[in-house]
């Protein structure tokens, strides 16, 4: 047979055992996610510098979203984003977070400029991939900011007695984050947090 013809079948045979793949499908996540900016303007409440960008629910969303907003580290100071589920607001008040508290990751000046963003890449991953196993449904964000300081990333559980949960969230994230004892990583509870700075009338 000419040499032709053989390549012609072989290129037949290889397009039946690998059909070209189907660009439009686009994988789900588990759960539907909202990305926030937050922004420390002073003059304006809190609450009203929180602003929803998007929503998605897809693991090809995540990306396109992602790889278009400015990068954690490159946010000026005071800036920050925050990734929730879809109907949790990023702040203490809301339902799902009065009870709960959050894995506090600080990073100083130069580590920050280093690594918070791969931090943060890899927190979202996370969040968005359930990759804390059983004690997934237990996370109800995550947020990042950039500090004159550094820089922080609070992961926010719901239920801070959930003792379990809290432990193994913290371990996980230790792990996958590959934190040192260059970064302090601590538990703090919101009622504590919101005690401290006078917010917790708000929610009584
Ligand atoms: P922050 O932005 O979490 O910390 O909270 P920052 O700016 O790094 O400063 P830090 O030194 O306090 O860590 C700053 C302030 O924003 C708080 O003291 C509150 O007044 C307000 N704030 C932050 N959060 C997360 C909330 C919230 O969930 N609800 C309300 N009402 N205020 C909040």
């Amino acid at each position: 047979m000419a040499a032709v013809e053989v390549n012609k079948i072989n290129d037949h045979e290889k397009k039946k055992k690998c059909p070209s793949p189907d660009f439009s499908v686009k994988h789900s996540l588990q759960n539907s996610w909202t990305l926030w900016y937050s922004h420390n303007d002073t003059k304006s409440d809190w609450a009203e510098n929180q602003r929803q960008i998007a929503t998605f629910n897809t693991v090809e969303d995540f990306w396109s979203l992602f790889n278009h907003i400015k990068k954690s580290n490159k946010l000026d100071q005071g800036q920050g984003y925050a990734l929730f589920k879809t109907g949790i607001r990023p702040m203490w008040e809301d339902e799902a977070n009065t009870k709960g508290g959050r894995w506090l990751i600080n990073l100083e000046k130069r580590k920050r400029d280093k690594d918070l963003n791969k931090y943060w890449q890899e927190v979202l991953l996370l969040l968005i991939g359930e990759g804390f196993d059983e004690h997934s449904d237990d996370v109800s964000g995550a947020v990042v900011n950039r500090r004159v300081k550094g820089g922080k990333i609070g992961v926010w559980t719901m239920d801070a007695h959930k003792c379990l949960s809290v432990v193994e969230i913290g371990r996980k994230l230790k792990e996958r984050l590959f934190i040192g004892r260059d970064v302090t990583m601590n538990y703090q509870v919101h009622l504590d947090t919101m005690m401290k700075t006078g917010a917790v009338a708000n929610i009584q």
